[in-house]
């Protein structure tokens, strides 16, 4: 990992749709925990892998056949550094976080849950990580229980962890970073807790793998998932964390191609994981794109990328309290790089609709995190999201705007 400081502003002429006007401003993108921006290494990668390399992968026997497979492959054993796991046969390629979770709801949860048991999650999830442990619960008579947040501050409330941890529990699922809050989660200490119990863990990585180091040994969870078009590459493409001991007794997800040995009218062999769980063709141009995120991110240092997104997202906090009648969640230090707000009377949309007109790029909604807002009562939130290619006149400008608008709206 490289030790000086990288060189932020040429990072940031990498990215060419950074260098435009919208609705004749300069553009200010800070909707990145929706999507990252892709820099020419990612694009040219794509180009360069259609223009000369394309083929179907794992069957072909010509040459560029084999360039495909080998460039897909590559990028398996690129994921399985990226996040330091003990093998590439412990990476699955999906569509990404949200296909990662329904994977192991499907075959894990499928497998192994059943009537009585209880699926843990925190009450800061995205849909992705409880939508498809509902869908779980209604098959399988498992039931779903939350450990909750303090309030606007939005930590978990760890005090009461001990008593929602009954010997019934039989999964762990939770997000590293939270999408709305920013709260960074301690993940490592939560699945050791729940690993000593003999609770399977699962860790969201969607916020957090792009931004700073994760080391699935580290934290010793059981599953993680993360989608590329986060981390600066492709959408489409996603990576499934599964430990060796985990996938050894899952059966597959879907069937089709790729994923068998033999097939016989009416029984199929299966192949061992990750392959297994890969049925038909998969997004290859994805996942060498993906490979080349990957690379990408780690010649910056994820360790210097936390450090700058979480300068940037404080610098953002510490001008957001200075408005009057403001209502700001998540964590007053040490947040991840985002930030979620309300102004009195100034509805989340009509915020973002009014400072898209001044070329700056926010999200108003519930971020896909409704029971959240429930337990905040609030509908929405905007909210402000950063990149390592974001700079500090650009939190400037944002809260230049956020001044037009709460004067626009005579808040
Ligand atoms: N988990 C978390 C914590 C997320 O923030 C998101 C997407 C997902 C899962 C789902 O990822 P996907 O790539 O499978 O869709 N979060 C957001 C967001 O905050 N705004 O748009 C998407």
């Amino acid at each position: 990992m490289p030790s000086s400081t990288p060189d932020w502003a040429a990072l940031r002429a990498d990215f060419p749709i950074l260098d435009q006007q919208v609705h004749g401003h300069p553009l200010v993108y800070l909707d990145n925990a929706a999507t990252s921006q892709k820099p020419r290494a990612v694009l040219g990668t794509l180009r360069h892998y259609y223009e000369r390399d394309n083929a179907n992968v794992h069957r072909g026997i010509h040459e560029l056949s084999n360039r495909a497979t080998n460039a897909f492959e590559a990028a398996r054993e690129c994921a399985a550094k990226f996040i330091n796991a003990r093998s590439s046969e412990e990476i699955i390629f999906t569509r990404g976080t949200t296909e990662g979770i329904n994977l192991v709801a499907n075959a894990w949860g499928g497998k192994f849950l059943k009537a009585g048991d209880v699926i843990l999650l925190t009450e800061m999830e995205h849909h992705s990580n409880i939508v498809p442990w509902q869908l779980l619960a209604e098959r399988s008579g498992a039931k779903l229980r939350y450990v909750p947040i303090t309030g606007d501050e939005g930590l978990l409330d760890l005090a009461k962890l001990d008593s929602l941890l009954t010997h019934e529990v039989k999964l762990l699922a939770l997000t590293h970073i939270s999408n709305t809050l920013g709260t960074v989660n301690p993940v490592a200490e939560l699945c050791a807790k729940a690993r000593t119990l003999g609770i399977v863990s699962l860790v969201d990585a969607a916020q957090s793998v792009g931004h700073l180091p994760v080391d699935v040994q580290a934290i010793g969870c059981d599953f993680l998932a993360f989608s590329g078009h986060k981390i600066c590459g492709p959408t489409g493409i996603g990576v499934l964390y599964a430990r060796a001991e985990r996938l050894a007794d899952m059966p597959p997800y879907q069937g089709g191609g790729e994923m068998i040995v033999t097939v016989d009218f009416h029984k199929t062999t299966y192949k061992q994981a990750a392959h297994r769980f890969e049925a038909g063709t998969p997004n290859i141009s994805g996942a060498i794109g993906l490979h080349a995120a990957m690379d990408y991110l780690d010649a910056a240092g994820r360790d210097k990328i936390f450090a700058h997104d979480q300068a940037l997202a404080q610098y953002a906090y510490e001008r957001l309290v200075e408005f009057r009648n403001i209502r700001i969640f998540g964590p007053k230090t040490g947040r991840a790089g985002l930030v979620s707000f309300l102004l009195k009377d100034v509805h989340a949309h009509d915020l973002v609709t009014v400072a898209d007109q001044y070329g700056v790029a926010l999200r108003g909604g519930h971020h896909c995190n409704q029971p959240l807002m429930k337990k905040l009562g609030v509908e929405s939130t905007a909210r402000a999201s950063f990149y390592f290619y974001n700079t500090k006149s650009e939190v400037d400008r944002f809260i230049e705007v956020l001044q037009e608008i709460q004067k626009f709206f005579g808040a």
